[in-house]
């Protein structure tokens, strides 16, 4: 879960340092574009059939303004297949990670793959699970910019493209930010370029809203339950009269309480998770009915013209007959 919260570096005052979060469904190019963020190779980033980060982590870089960014990758937390349980304790540790609330959701998504309709259940169940209010912290960041160059292809192309209209909606939702990733590109040209999109987009971000970064209930919560954590071992640590033995007994104690603290949050969340599922499911089961009734009818449009062209084709075909029977008499009568 959070892990020891006691720890000689841990950072009780607010330092500046922005967070970024990267979330979106597996194998998108997450750690690949946390790699690109903080100029190294610090998160696992590889191809494979299943899930290849298992758990949230955070890395910081300093950038050239001497701007702090904290960046958490996740794994795939909202796709469809991970289970809440799973999702409740990543959730928690990403949050207990953030601490001070988050600047921007970077949403990670691939122009190697098409935007399907798990891509934007996950973005859903990100807002429903947050609050509509997650999406003005949001910012698309596509990866797979090498394979766009390759077909002389731009992002606003792209997009403009037959985009699904799922994905307009995300995009709409997300205010339009969006910006485009090579994660395999070697120019450092390019690399600056991109990393100055997406910072020029956080920044818009983090002025649009008002310099305060996303938190909730939830951010609240557990950050009163480390605070007291840490209060209390500062305590221990100026007791006077315990023996060292006592001291590590009684931090050991507070460590228990606080993981105890730490598990009935994360069940509260599992719980909302599940909630929330259950409402996407429900919303998502409408939406496939709405769209089976309005094929069926469309179905029976096409049934009822294709019947209403025969029936002319006959009409038509009887009166070419009847015509040439007439022709046929009337070249008789002249005979006679
Ligand atoms: N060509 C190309 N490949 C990319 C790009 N970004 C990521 N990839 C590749 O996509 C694959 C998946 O990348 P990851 O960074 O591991 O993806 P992830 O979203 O972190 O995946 P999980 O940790 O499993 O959720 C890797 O083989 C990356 O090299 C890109 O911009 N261009
Ligand atoms: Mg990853």
């Amino acid at each position: 879960m959070g892990g020891s919260a006691i720890s000689d570096d841990w950072e009780f005052t607010t330092n500046g340092a922005r967070t970024l979060v990267l979330v979106g469904c597996t194998g998108n190019g997450k750690s690949a574009t946390g790699n690109s963020i903080v100029g190294r190779k610090a998160f696992k980033s590889m191809s494979s059939s299943a899930g290849v980060t298992s758990t949230c982590e955070l890395q910081r870089t300093v950038l050239e303004d001497n701007q702090i960014l904290d960046v958490i990758d996740t794994p795939g937390l909202f796709d469809c297949s991970s289970e809440p349980e799973f999702v409740g304790n990543e959730i928690v540790k990403c949050i207990n990670m953030a601490k001070d609330g988050i600047h921007a959701v970077l949403v990670v998504l691939s122009v190697r793959t098409r935007f399907s309709r798990e891509e934007h259940a996950a973005v859903q169940s990100l807002r429903e699970f947050f609050g509509s209010k997650i999406s003005d912290y949001m910012i698309l960041v596509f990866t797979g910019g090498d394979d766009l160059e390759d077909n002389d292809e731009t992002l606003d192309g792209y997009l403009g493209r037959n985009c699904p209209e799922l994905l307009k909606n995300t995009l709409k939702m997300c205010g339009n930010r969006q910006v485009l990733f090579d994660n395999k590109t070697k120019d450092p040209l390019k690399k600056a370029e991109q990393l100055k999109q997406l910072l020029f987009l956080v920044n818009v971000v983090v002025e649009n809203n008002g310099g305060k970064p996303y938190t909730d209930d939830l951010f609240k919560e557990l950050k009163k339950g480390a605070t007291k954590l840490h209060n209390q071992a500062t305590e221990v640590n100026s007791l006077v009269g315990y023996t060292k033995q006592e001291r590590l007994e009684l931090k050991e104690q507070m460590q228990k309480s606080y993981e105890e603290q730490l598990k009935r949050i994360t069940e509260v969340v599992e719980s909302k998770l599940k909630e929330t599922t259950h409402r996407l499911e429900e919303q998502l089961a409408k939406e496939q009915a709405a769209r089976l009734k309005a094929e069926l009818s469309a179905q029976n449009a096409q049934k009822k013209s294709d019947e209403e062209i025969r029936k002319l084709r006959e009409y038509l075909e009887r009166a070419q007959r009847e015509t040439e029977e007439l022709r046929g008499r009337s070249g008789a009568c002249n005979i006679l």
